[in-house]
């Protein structure tokens, strides 16, 4: 079993998936998200699509494990039993889970950066329209001439998801308990 510090923070992930607040973390989660991600882009037609396969693709495999819906309960388990069964293992797929997210989806003009703009879109996209925590979030990065580099907001991720160690540093956690 993994620590009750990191079954914590997997816990305060999955309160981020109820994108449409109806109670469920289900397929029109997915729905609502891409389509305000579409919305808010200024995506071409074709860019369009390829984003929201992107997003399919990215919740079937990392939020759902292959099913059409996950309780707290069934997705803090399958992350503890991958996690039990190989840490070595369970490392690749975190780390694969945000390079394909940050990479793909978050990082709309492939700069190998994250913009502000491309980081407030996100949230707003999840149905977070704080702003100014977004902001303090994104500052906490120490961004460099105004973007945070894919690599570095991808490790937060991965330590976020993967670290049983209460003395390292983890700004995502901060966050999200701020109030993001
Ligand atoms: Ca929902």
């Amino acid at each position: 079993m993994a620590n009750d510090y990191l079954v914590s923070k997997w816990k305060l992930w999955y309160t981020w998936f109820d994108i449409n607040k109806d109670g469920k973390v289900d397929h029109d989660d997915v729905q609502s998200e891409k389509t305000k991600f579409a919305e808010l882009s200024h995506l071409s037609e074709e860019d369009r699509v390829k984003v929201s396969d992107n997003w399919e693709k990215w919740w079937n495999e990392y939020i759902f494990w292959g099913k059409s819906s996950i309780t707290e309960a069934e997705f803090v388990e399958l992350m503890n039993n991958a996690f039990k069964e190989n840490r070595e293992n369970f490392q690749k797929r975190m780390q694969s889970c945000f390079e394909f997210v940050i990479n793909e989806i978050v990082d709309n003009d492939k700069s190998g950066s994250i913009s502000l703009d491309e980081f407030v879109l996100v949230f707003k996209s999840c149905g977070h329209n704080n702003t100014d925590l977004d902001k303090k979030f994104f500052d906490s990065y120490n961004p460099i001439d105004g973007a945070i580099p894919s690599k570095a907001m991808i490790d937060s991720w991965v330590v976020f998801t993967t670290s049983e160690d209460s003395s390292v540093s983890d700004i995502v956690k901060e966050a999200f308990e701020s109030g993001m």
